[in-house]
């Protein structure tokens, strides 16, 4: 995936863009254009000025209906993570296990047709296609922190809208206490499906107010365009106060469920891995420190690394989300 480091994070044009991912852009900026999304893509066009300072950033985004605050207070002023970056450093086990192969190997990923299905405890089961998805409400530019549970972490600029959206157009039944998110599992295109890393398919979930919490965020883009591959295309989870391994790429399935999911990284290590997964400075996992983090891109492997945030920064958003609760038996 070469295509956009010679032009940063500009909108693509036909010529330095192979053919199968200028057709998923167009589609979005075809989106876009309808007005779907018009206070998006008129940040879109600041992007550049924007991401050399990221500190002057405006206030253009749409707000979300009724948590305008909330989101708000969800964003971050730091730089953001390059593109070349976030896009060569990855974690996406089903191309590889190496930071660097996820980039190398994703594009055999096919992400048209693509459908999502929703099961389970809801009254309203569908299969969305893809591109129905992306049409359901409208797209937004959110800036997270993505906190790996390595001890590293990137400031990445998405595009979605909150999982909310979809879970109230779907209804949830009274039984629905959490969340399951099924990903892809294509020994054809992913070379490492059937490898003992994990059990596949990759699979993660929530506790139903979790996934209702205004920054869980369904994501189609990021930098203004579709998600490149080996992030997750063309749909993923991002729950920005959860270390990074909750943020499910590639989902092909959500599931409604009465019982907790198990999760692909419980099983694989139900000591080192719990279901909740808050990110939290104070809770070292057992062969290492939370307590600190390395900004990808930024700091240096001899640098002094920056302190690691409750909740990875998103305290004031969604502490209340685990009142009462011991973060140590419930980590
Ligand atoms: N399907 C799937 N989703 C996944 C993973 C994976 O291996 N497979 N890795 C997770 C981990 S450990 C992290 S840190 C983030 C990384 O997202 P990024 O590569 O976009 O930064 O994706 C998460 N989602
Ligand atoms: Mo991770």
């Amino acid at each position: 995936m070469h295509f956009l480091k010679d032009r940063g994070y500009a909108l693509p044009s036909s010529e330095v863009t192979p053919q199968a991912t200028y057709h998923s852009r167009r589609d979005l900026l075809k989106l876009l254009a309808t007005g779907a999304a018009g206070a998006t893509l008129t940040a879109w066009a600041a992007r550049e000025a924007l991401a050399q300072t990221a500190t002057a950033r405006p206030n253009k985004l749409a707000a979300l209906p009724g948590a305008r605050s909330t989101i708000a207070g969800g964003m971050t002023m730091e730089k953001l993570t390059p593109y070349a970056d976030l896009t060569s450093y990855n974690n996406f086990y089903e191309f590889g296990t190496d930071k660097s192969d996820p980039g190398q190997n994703a594009h055999t990923l096919k992400t048209r047709p693509w459908t999502v299905a929703i099961e389970g405890e809801v009254k309203k089961p569908k299969v969305y296609d893809i591109d129905e998805l992306i049409k359901l409400s409208t797209l937004e530019e959110r800036i997270y922190r993505l906190r790996c549970v390595e001890g590293w972490s990137m400031v990445i600029p998405w595009v979605g809208y909150s999982l909310a959206e979809l879970i109230k157009r779907v209804e949830p039944t009274g039984n629905a206490k959490y969340i399951e998110f099924v990903t892809l599992a294509d020994a054809k295109t992913m070379p490492y499906v059937g490898s003992r890393v994990l059990d596949w398919p990759y699979v993660e979930g929530l506790r139903i107010d979790e996934a209702m919490h205004p920054l869980a965020l369904l994501a189609f883009g990021l930098y203004g365009e579709v998600l490149p591959n080996q992030n997750g295309a063309p749909v993923r989870a991002v729950v920005p106060w959860k270390y990074g391994f909750k943020s499910g790429k590639s989902i092909v399935k959500i599931r409604f469920t009465e019982k907790e999911p198990r999760t692909s990284w419980v099983k694989a290590g139900p000591g080192e891995y719990g279901f909740y997964s808050n990110v939290n400075p104070n809770v070292d996992h057992p062969r290492w420190s939370q307590a600190t983090e390395r900004r990808i891109g930024e700091d240096g492997l001899f640098q002094k690394k920056r302190p690691t945030l409750m909740f990875n920064g998103y305290e004031a958003q969604v502490g209340q989300l685990y009142a009462g609760m011991d973060l140590k038996k419930f980590f």
